[in-house]
């Protein structure tokens, strides 16, 4: 059975991806996830300035859902230069250079220096919660700001695909992902985190995290981003890759994102619950499932929850 996936010419191994945020940001730490047996990389969001972010605490987790509010922190693109430049000289695994800006034109700036790092695909966060207080409603709020970055970015990204990541906070994601198809999009990433969300500690009666309120992501999210993902493989007709996350734990629920329309599947939370060995352990779920069904190729699994054709004949 044969879980390899080749999206605009870049093959993966299998369709599990580490998610952007998790696991720092050096390449020591991404080639170790690729030796637990991931099948993609993306980094941490990337500024070319150095930006703070908010302080301690910044995460709790729970066995059902997660809060953070780490505020975007990094430190420019000299250490992007150098993290990135090592990865790609060994480059186990593909590398999906996600990054971070505060207007359009700096989106555009970003890109073009991120770009001379040759990684595999750029991805555009445009959808973190964040940081509205410094920037703003995010640009994945509204399509024409959407566009706007999209069309930035492309005009600078040459050959190396672009994915803009997108904020299920939002009223009509489908929308949202046909602007960005329109203005020249390669893929779409989906979900960014949820909310945001708050926690409050009973003793002190005061909110547990230092910013009050972050995104949350965890098992608990699952459903939001299953229908976020099939909403957006149908406002795209199938046409744009998708790489879908948002509470990927297991094997079972790597495949039900396929289905609604993931070509790849992101996981990041779950590291917390089962470790770096949840990217090899994912792959083993998904290959004992489909051996048991007959399934001889992942990608024939990929939207498949939108050809009804095919259900109704089964079924
Ligand atoms: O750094 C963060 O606080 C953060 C980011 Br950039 C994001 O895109 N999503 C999120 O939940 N946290």
């Amino acid at each position: 059975m044969n879980l390899s996936q080749t999206i605009h010419g870049i093959s993966f191994t299998n369709p599990t991806v580490l998610a952007a945020g998790m696991m720092g940001i050096t390449a020591s730490g991404w080639k170790d996830v690729a030796r637990h047996g991931a099948g993609g990389i993306t980094t941490k969001s990337m500024w070319i300035k150095e930006h703070k972010g908010h302080p301690n605490p910044v995460v709790i987790s729970t066995p059902y859902w997660s809060i953070n509010a780490v505020g975007l922190p990094y430190a420019g693109f000299d250490v992007a230069k150098e993290e990135v430049g090592s990865y790609m000289k060994d480059h186990p695994v593909p590398l999906i250079a996600n990054i971070v800006a505060e207007s359009v034109e700096a989106f555009a700036e970003t890109a073009a220096k991120m770009v001379t790092l040759k990684p595999d695909f750029l991805e555009v966060n445009i959808s973190c919660p964040n940081v509205e207080d410094e920037f703003g409603r995010p640009f994945a709020c509204s399509p024409s700001d959407a566009a706007a970055v999209t069309r930035a970015v492309k005009a600078v990204s040459g050959t190396i695909p672009v994915f803009i990541k997108l904020s299920p906070n939002v009223d009509n994601i489908k929308v949202i992902a046909a602007a960005c198809a329109e203005a020249g999009a390669n893929g779409i990433t989906a979900i960014n985190t949820v909310g945001p969300g708050m926690a409050i500690d009973l003793r002190s009666r005061l909110p547990i995290l230092a910013n009050k309120v972050g995104g949350m992501s965890g098992r608990g999210i699952k459903p939001l981003a299953v229908r976020c993902v099939a909403d957006i493989y149908a406002a795209t007709e199938g046409k744009l890759p998708i790489i879908g996350l948002g509470g990927i734990a297991t094997g079972e629920d790597a495949l039900e994102m396929m289905m609604a329309g993931a070509s790849l599947v992101g996981i990041g939370t779950a590291i917390w619950e089962r470790g770096l060995d949840v990217f090899r352990d994912v792959s083993k779920e998904m290959q004992m499932w489909c051996t048991t069904e007959g399934v001889g190729e992942i990608s024939e699994l990929v939207g498949s929850m939108h050809k009804e054709v095919l259900i109704s004949t089964k079924h």
